[in-house]
C-alpha cells in the first residue's frame, strides 16, 4: 500500500513538473548546460544591485532571482551598494549614480521612455554590467532581453544595447466574451473569470502580464470588438479596474472595446447618434467613469458597421463622426480610439476586397489626432496568403496600425502547426509604393513613411485557459513572434524561431537547426495544402474549419467560398486585373501593374488577381491544373516532412510536448490530406481533367467530404 502510495505522488509530481513546462511558455529558464558558458556567466555576475523600489522593480528583481536560480543554480548576492566588480546594475537612469548616468548619456539619448540599455561599462575601473532606461519599466524590458541572451546562451560580455520598441501601442486583442467564450478560440475557454473578479485574482493573470512583458507587449483588450455593452456597466468596471491593477506593473494598459449602441442599451437614451449632444455627454461622462477607476486606461478599440455591428450609419453619420466623438470623450485623459477598418456590406456589389479602401481612404486627415485606424493584414480576412492591405501607405495623414490574426481561424486552429511570424513577416516587408520604392509595410506601422507620432500592432489573441495557454504547444511561438514583431517590426522570422526555440525546448544545434526549418516551412505547407497559388477563403462556412469550396447558398454572396475562387469550366480565381473588379487600381502604379500583368503577377498571388485558365502555362511549364494539383500535393508532403523532423526531436524534449506535437502533426497530415482531396476532387469536375503523376489518389468520394459537418467545431460563437 505505501508503495502504490509513494508509486502514485511520484506520478503526480512528475506529471504536474512536466505540465508546468508547457505551462511556462520561453520563460522555462532551463539550467546553462554547457560549462563553459555557465562559468562566463557566474564570473560576469557576482552580485546584483538594484536600484529603485517601486512595484515594477520589485517584479524586475524577483524575475532576476527566478532566471539566475534556475539558470544557474545559485542567485548572487543582492548588495544594497555597489561594491567590487562584476556587479548587474539595474535600475532607472533617475535612480542611476550621477557618474554613471553622466557616462550613459549619449546611450540615453538613443532611447525613448521604453527603451533599455545593456551595457559593460567599467566604474572606477571596476567591471560592471548595466540595465537601465527611462522608466522602470523599461528596466523590466532590458531585464528580460538580458535573461534571453541568457537562455539562448548568449554571451554577456563586453554587451553594448540600445534598443527602443518602434512602435508605441504593441496589443493583443482579445475576442473574448462575457460568457467566457472565445469568437474563433481554439485554446479553451476566456483567462478573465468575470465572476470571481475583481476579488480573485487568478495566477493566470500575473503569469499573462509577464509573459506579455517579457516580450514587450504593453496593451490588451480585454473584450470581443463583436461588443456587449455590459462591460462598460461599473458591476464590471470594477473587475476590469482589478486586472488593470495587476497588469500595471508589467508595463500593460487595459482597452475595452466600445459597443456604439451602449449609450442606449446602458443609458437608456433613445439614440446612439455621435452627433447627439446627450449621446456626446454621455460617452464623455462614461470616460470620466472609467478613469476615475483606472487613471491609465488606454481607450477603446471599436468595430462599427461591420457584420451586422452598430455603427455611426445607423444615423447618417460615418466613421469620422463616430471615430472623433468618442476620440473626444478620452483625449482629456490621453486615451485613444482604435477603430477598425474592417467594413464591407451585403449591400454593395462591389468586390468585398475593395470596400475597405473605397470606404476609409477619403477619410484621410479626417480623424482626430488621438485616433487610429486598425487595418487587417489584408483585404479579406486573415488567410493564410494574402498581398497586403491597399490601405497601407494610402493614408499618409492617418495613424494606421496593423492587425494580425494570431490565432488560427482560417489556419487549421489550434490543431496545424504553423509558425505565424514568417507570414508576418511577408505581410511587413511588402512594398506599397506610396512614396517611392522602399515604402515597405513596416514603414507605414512604425511611422516613419509620413512621420506619424501614433503607432501600433495588435494581435488577435491565441490565447484561452488550456494549460499551455494556447491549444498547440508551437502556437505559442505566435504569440511570442508577434511582440517580438510588434516591437521590432524589421526582424526576421528565423531570428525569432531560433531565439523562441532556445527558450522553449533547447540550445542543442541538433534540435535547433532542423526544427527551425520545420517551423520556418510551415507556414508555406499550409498555404499549399489549403490555398496555393492566391486561391482564398475556400474554408467551410462559419467555423471555418476544414475544405468548403463548394458552399454557395449562404445568405451573403460573399461569405461563400465559390465567390472567392469563381472555378468554371474556363479555368479559376477572381478576376481583380482592370477587366475584372480592377481591385489593382487601389494600389501604387507601380504595384498596380505587377498585379495587374498575368507576366509580372507573383504566381503566390496569381488567382487572387486572375482568373486563368486550365491550361495557363505555369513559369515552371506546368499547366495551372497540374501545377495546383502538385501545390496541394507539396502541402501533403511538407506536413509529413515536418513529422519526420519531429520524430527525430524526442530526444531533445520533454516526453510530454514532445508527444502532444506528434499527436497533432499526425492530426495535421490527415487534415492537409483532407484538403487536398477535397479541393482536387471539387474543382476536378470543373477542369475535367486526371490528376498529374505525383498526386495521390483520393480515397473518398466528392460527396462524402461535402457530407461533413461539425456543428460544435469551436470558436464559432
Ligand atoms: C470578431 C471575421 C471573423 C469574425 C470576426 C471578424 C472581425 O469575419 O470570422 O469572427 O469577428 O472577422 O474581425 O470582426
Amino acid at each position: 500500500m505505501t508503495s502504490l502510495r509513494f508509486v502514485f505522488l511520484f506520478l503526480l509530481t512528475s506529471f504536474s513538473a512536466l505540465a508546468q513546462k508547457d505551462y511556462k511558455l520561453w520563460l522555462q529558464y532551463s539550467t546553462v548546460a554547457n560549462a563553459s558558458i555557465s562559468k562566463e556567466y557566474k564570473d560576469n555576475l557576482k552580485g546584483i544591485v538594484v536600484l529603485g523600489n517601486s512595484e515594477t522593480i520589485k517584479i524586475t528583481q524577483k524575475e532576476l532571482k527566478t532566471g539566475f536560480l534556475e539558470m544557474l543554480e545559485n542567485v548572487p548576492e543582492i548588495k544594497s551598494e555597489l561594491k567590487g566588480e562584476n556587479n548587474l546594475i539595474i535600475g532607472s537612469r533617475s535612480n542611476l549614480n550621477s557618474e554613471i548616468r553622466k557616462e550613459l548619456q549619449s546611450d540615453f539619448d538613443k532611447i525613448n521612455d521604453e527603451g533599455f540599455l545593456i551595457k559593460t561599462i567599467s566604474f572606477k575601473n571596476k567591471k560592471q554590467i548595466i540595465i537601465a532606461g527611462k522608466t522602470d519599466v523599461a528596466v523590466l524590458y532590458g531585464v528580460f532581453n538580458f535573461l534571453r541572451l541568457m537562455q539562448t546562451n548568449k554571451s554577456i560580455q563586453n554587451l553594448h544595447v540600445a534598443d527602443s520598441p518602434k512602435t508605441n501601442i504593441r496589443i493583443l486583442n482579445h475576442w473574448d466574451n462575457l460568457d467566457r467564450t472565445v469568437e474563433r478560440g481554439y485554446a479553451g475557454f476566456s483567462l478573465w473569470n468575470w465572476q470571481k473578479l475583481p476579488d480573485f485574482i487568478d495566477q493566470r493573470y500575473i503569469d499573462y502580464a509577464r509573459a506579455n512583458a517579457s516580450i514587450g507587449i504593453n496593451g490588451t483588450v480585454l473584450t470581443n470588438v463583436n461588443a456587449n455593452a455590459l462591460i462598460l456597466m461599473p458591476q464590471y468596471l470594477e473587475k476590469v479596474e482589478a486586472l488593470a491593477n495587476v497588469f500595471r506593473p508589467y508595463g500593460i494598459k487595459v482597452y475595452l472595446t466600445a459597443r456604439f449602441s451602449a449609450p442606449i442599451e446602458i443609458g437608456k437614451l433613445r439614440t446612439a447618434d455621435p452627433k447627439d449632444p446627450e449621446v456626446i455627454n454621455w460617452w464623455k461622462n462614461k470616460a470620466a467613469e472609467i478613469y476615475q477607476r483606472i487613471p491609465d486606461f488606454g481607450g477603446f478599440l471599436v468595430k462599427a458597421n461591420s457584420e451586422g455591428q452598430p455603427g455611426p450609419q445607423n444615423y447618417g453619420r460615418d466613421h469620422v463622426d463616430g471615430a472623433n466623438m468618442l476620440a473626444d470623450a478620452v483625449a482629456p485623459f490621453k486615451g485613444i480610439v482604435m477603430w477598425r477598418a474592417f467594413v464591407y456590406s451585403e449591400h454593395d456589389a462591389n468586390d468585398r476586397a475593395k470596400q475597405a479602401y473605397a470606404e476609409f481612404q477619403p477619410y484621410d486627415g479626417k480623424f482626430i489626432e488621438n485616433v487610429i485606424v486598425q487595418v487587417k493584414n489584408g483585404a479579406i480576412d486573415f488567410q493564410p496568403r494574402e498581398p497586403f492591405h491597399p490601405l497601407f501607405g494610402a493614408m499618409p495623414k492617418t495613424p494606421l496600425m496593423m492587425e494580425f490574426q494570431i490565432t488560427q481561424e482560417y489556419l487549421g486552429f489550434s490543431t496545424h502547426l504553423v509558425f505565424l511570424p514568417k507570414l508576418f513577416q511577408e505581410v511587413l516587408e511588402s512594398d506599397t509604393y506610396q512614396k517611392g520604392k522602399g515604402s515597405t509595410v513596416a514603414k507605414v506601422i512604425d511611422g516613419t513613411l509620413y512621420q506619424n507620432k501614433l503607432t501600433g500592432i495588435a494581435g488577435v489573441s491565441n490565447i484561452g485557459n488550456d494549460l499551455n495557454w494556447t491549444g498547440h504547444p508551437f502556437a505559442q511561438a505566435n504569440w511570442y513572434g508577434f511582440g517580438r514583431l510588434a516591437w521590432n517590426p524589421y526582424l526576421d522570422s528565423e531570428t525569432i524561431a531560433d531565439e523562441w526555440l532556445r527558450c522553449t525546448f533547447s540550445n542543442d544545434e541538433h534540435f535547433i537547426k532542423p526544427v527551425k526549418k520545420m517551423m520556418i516551412d510551415s507556414r508555406e505547407a499550409v498555404v499549399n495544402y489549403m490555398t496555393p497559388l492566391g486561391l482564398h477563403h475556400i474554408m467551410d462556412t462559419g467555423h471555418h474549419y476544414g475544405p468548403g469550396p463548394w458552399v454557395s447558398d449562404l445568405s451573403r454572396p460573399e461569405w461563400n467560398p465559390t465567390y472567392y475562387h469563381k472555378a468554371d469550366k474556363n479555368g479559376i480565381g477572381f478576376d481583380r486585373s482592370k477587366s475584372g473588379t480592377n481591385a489593382v487600381s487601389q494600389y501604387a502604379p507601380e504595384m498596380a501593374k505587377v498585379f495587374n500583368n498575368l507576366e509580372t503577377c507573383p504566381e503566390k498571388d496569381l488567382l487572387w488577381f486572375h482568373h486563368v485558365s486550365w491550361d495557363y502555362k505555369l513559369k515552371n511549364g506546368k499547366t495551372l491544373w497540374n501545377g495546383l494539383a502538385l501545390k496541394y500535393q507539396e502541402g501533403v508532403n511538407q506536413v509529413a516532412e515536418m513529422q519526420k523532423v519531429w520524430n527525430k526531436a524526442e530526444k531533445y524534449v520533454d516526453i510530454e510536448r514532445f508527444n502532444e506535437v506528434k499527436m497533432l502533426l499526425e492530426m495535421q497530415q490527415k487534415e492537409a490530406k483532407w484538403w487536398r482531396d477535397a479541393c482536387l476532387l471539387y474543382f476536378q469536375q470543373f477542369s475535367g481533367k486526371e490528376l498529374p503523376s505525383g498526386v495521390e489518389k483520393p480515397t473518398e468520394t466528392l460527396e462524402y467530404f461535402k457530407s461533413l459537418k461539425f456543428p460544435f467545431a469551436p470558436g464559432n460563437g
